[in-house]
Order: C-alpha cells, then structure tokens, then sequence
C-alpha cells in the first residue's frame, strides 16, 4: 500500500519541490495551499507521470476553521497520513522593529506559528491513533539566529524551533518521529513574497552567489522521512556553501 504525505504551502517553493520528490517514491499526495490552479495542475502532472493518487485542497493555513473543516472532509482513507509537512509559510518586509507594519506583522505569526499550529491539532491526533507518523517543520535559520531587519520572521521560525521540540516531546508515546528543516538562502517565490512583488528587489537577494534550490531541501526531506523507522533526524541545517550564517554571505558582484 502506498504512503500518504500531506504538503502545505505546494503550490511552489520547497513543497512543490517535496510533492515531486514523494511522487517519485510512490507516496499519494494532499496538496495544499491557496493558490488552487498551481496544486492542481502540480496533481495532474504527477499523477500522470508517476500512477500516484492525489487529493488537493484549497486552504488558507490562517483560517482556523477552514483548517478544520476541509481537512475533515478528507476521507477515512485519507486520514491515514503518513508524513505531513509543515511547509506553508512566508516573510513580509524587511523593516526594523520600530518601523514594522502591523499587518506584516500578523501575516508572519498567522501563517508561520498558528497555521502550523492548526494544521498539526487537525493531523496529529489521526498520527497518535494510528501510533505512526512522521512530522517535517520547516523552519529556517532564521530560526536559530536573528539578523538585522528580520526580527518578526526570525520569531515566528524560532517558534517553529521550540514547536518541532515540543512536539517530539508530546508525541513520544506515539512513535511518532518530528523532523525540523532549516534552510538558508534557497531561491523560490520567499523574496518576492516578502517584497510584495519587487521582483528586480527579489532577484538581487540571489545575485552573486549560488542559492540553494527548493530541490536541495527536498532531498533532504526526503533523506529524513526515508530512515528507518527506529531512526529520527531532529534537526537539519542546510545552507548555501556562500553562506555561514544570516549575516555572512559571499558575494561575488
Ligand atoms: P514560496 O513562496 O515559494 O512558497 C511558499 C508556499 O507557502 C507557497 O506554496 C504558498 O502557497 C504557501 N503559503 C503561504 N501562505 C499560505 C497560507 N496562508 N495558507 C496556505 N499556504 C500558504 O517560498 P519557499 O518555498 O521558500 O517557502 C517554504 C517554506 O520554507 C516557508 O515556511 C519559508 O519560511 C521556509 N524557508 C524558506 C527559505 C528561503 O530562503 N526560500 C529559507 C528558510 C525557510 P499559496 O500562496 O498558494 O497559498
Ligand atoms: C529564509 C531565510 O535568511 O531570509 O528563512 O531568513 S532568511
């Protein structure tokens, strides 16, 4: 029987790096994100390519209720989810603290902590029936440091952080293995999203220098889902090899 995966946030980036890369090791996949035209096409493509089964749905990770509902309307069948990444997630801005846009703001620590948040209350107890299951956070290295300007963001991934241990903690009894993934600079939508579309601002973020790409994470995904069962990998750390930490990059201009 093939395994479930269940990726928030696939419509591009990282986890439509990870739905191919599951689509390839046969897993069945829930894809969700807003953007319902990218999951689905991403579905169609990976159904056809790889004979796997997909489910997509709509979802605004920020809508407690919406959460619920539409991931209880999955079938029985469905419910047994395998793997879930937490993937879903986003900057806004790049302001110091005492010029931040409230509603930046809350965008972050909506999407980030409580969308997270509400997709794992929904996903983990049918994971603490079923005695397995396997959790994949994506935090950031914005989640084990801060740097100028990134004081929002940097919070909410430190919350991801304290999350990704909580949760090994709770869910121990279960078998339950929880996964956190760390990313440096990988070049997706991230930048244009945080600079609202200033995409020759976004583009600069990635010049001189050789990013990572949301294939580089994906691998890694898989690389901690793919262990053996009595084997969990906590904490992973990817960077660039241009860059050692938030504030030192090399560039070549
Ligand atoms: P992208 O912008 O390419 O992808 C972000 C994904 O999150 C999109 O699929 C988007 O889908 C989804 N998303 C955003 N808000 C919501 C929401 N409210 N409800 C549901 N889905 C949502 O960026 P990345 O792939 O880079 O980002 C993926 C994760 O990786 C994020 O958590 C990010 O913080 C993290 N990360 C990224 C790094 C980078 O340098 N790129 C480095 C470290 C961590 P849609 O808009 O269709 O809803
Ligand atoms: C994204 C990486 O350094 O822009 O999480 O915060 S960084």
């Amino acid at each position: 029987m093939s395994k479930i995966a269940l990726i928030t946030g696939a419509s591009s980036g990282i986890g439509e790096a990870c739905a191919k890369i599951l689509a390839q090791h046969n897993y069945d996949l829930i894809l969700a994100a807003r953007r319902l035209e990218k999951i689905e096409t991403l579905a169609t493509e990976l159904t056809s390519s790889f004979g796997i089964k997909t489910q997509c749905i709509k979802l605004d990770v920020r809508q407690a209720e919406e959460v619920e509902v539409q991931l209880n309307a999955l079938a029985d069948s469905w419910r047994a989810i395998d793997v879930l990444v937490n993937n879903a997630g986003l900057s806004q801005g790049l302001d110091p603290i005492h010029e931040g846009k409230l509603a930046d703001w809350d965008t972050m620590i909506d999407t980030n902590i409580k969308g997270l948040l509400y997709v794992s209350r929904v996903v983990s107890p049918w994971m603490v029936e079923r005695k397995n299951g396997h959790i994949v956070n994506i935090g950031s290295i914005a989640g084990k440091e801060t740097y100028a300007n990134g004081n929002v963001y940097c919070a909410t991934k430190h919350a991801v952080d304290a999350l990704n241990k909580a949760m090994r903690i709770d869910l121990l009894p279960f078998g339950i293995r929880v996964t956190g993934i760390h990313p440096g600079a990988v070049e997706t939508e991230f930048s244009e999203v945080r600079f609202k579309g200033d995409t020759e601002r976004a583009k600069k973020v990635y010049e001189g220098f050789e990013p990572l790409i949301a294939t580089d994470i994906a691998e890694a995904i898989w690389f901690a889902i793919s262990r053996p069962a009595h084997v969990n990998i906590n904490d992973l750390i990817i960077m660039p090899t241009a860059q050692a930490n938030t504030s030192h990059l090399l560039k070549k201009l």
